[in-house]
């Protein structure tokens, strides 16, 4: 375990921080059997938002969210504990809930293009999210990576919210492989991206977000605005791809 100034010192060089034995092989069982259930409700109609991609092997679960007020398991490992620890120690101050997500990246699901979250957080101009592995997420299976050095301010980004060439290009790109029982915590304003799934695994992971308490609560006010936003564009992106945010980043296929 880092020793909380060097993790804020690792935090401020690289706009994420790797927290390790944050998640005992209990905790993980009951997280697997709670997006077990989320997965079942995918498919039932049941509650929560969820979105679909092609693979080649057929359509695929892309992702789940606004789960935390639906299902009691998640909404308290959301709420309290670990998670919110890291957050609110990285922020300066308690965490509130602004969003809450699996990505499952079954084999085949698409990546994401260059990105940084901020342009699609709207209401409050900073958060952090949380990365919690479910499987093992590596280069092969279409790990997060990340450009070191980069930890403020906007980068040029076009109209779709994907960082431009030039700006990607600027930038030193490492792959930061994870694996169930870590927390990987990254700031708003970190520049990411993530392949394909190339296994035959899922690369399953919770994707946690938080705004500083003192800046108010904005989840419902952000579901809201999504809502509207998906009724209006519909859940193909411009760029023909699956729509699963605001911003237009997803790479996975529209289910055929
Ligand atoms: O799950 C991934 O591979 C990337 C997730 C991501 O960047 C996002 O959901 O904005």
């Amino acid at each position: 375990m880092l020793t909380s100034t060097e993790a804020t010192e690792q935090w401020n060089r690289n706009g994420w921080l790797l927290v390790d034995d944050a998640v005992d092989e209990r905790g993980l069982a009951e997280l697997r059997e709670a997006i077990d259930e989320l997965t079942a409700w995918a498919s039932n109609d049941g509650p929560g938002l969820h979105h679909f991609e092609q693979t080649d092997s057929g359509p695929a679960l892309a992702r789940s969210e606004r789960f935390a007020d639906v299902h009691e398991r998640l909404g308290a490992f959301v709420r309290s504990g670990i998670v919110t620890d890291v957050v609110g120690a990285m922020l300066g101050e308690p965490a509130v809930l602004f969003k809450e997500k699996v990505n499952y990246k079954h084999p085949g699901g698409g990546g994401f293009a260059p990105h940084q979250d901020a342009p699609a957080y709207r209401f409050v101009d900073h958060h952090v999210s949380v990365m919690v592995p479910i499987d093992p997420a590596t280069v092969a299976s279409g790990c997060l990576w990340f450009a070191p050095g980069h930890t403020h301010g906007q980068l040029d980004t076009d109209e779709r919210g994907r960082l431009t060439d030039a700006a990607v290009a600027s930038l030193d790109w490492q792959p930061i492989e994870v694996r169930p029982g870590q927390l990987l915590a990254f700031d708003s304003y970190a520049p990411h991206r993530s392949d394909t799934n190339t296994t035959n695994h899922p690369r399953r992971a919770l994707y946690l977000t938080y705004n500083a308490a003192s800046r108010g609560d904005f989840r419902e006010a952000y579901y809201a605005d999504k809502d509207t936003e998906f009724a209006r564009g519909g859940a193909r992106s411009a760029s023909g791809t699956v729509r699963v945010s605001i911003s237009d980043d997803f790479l996975g296929r529209p289910v055929a």
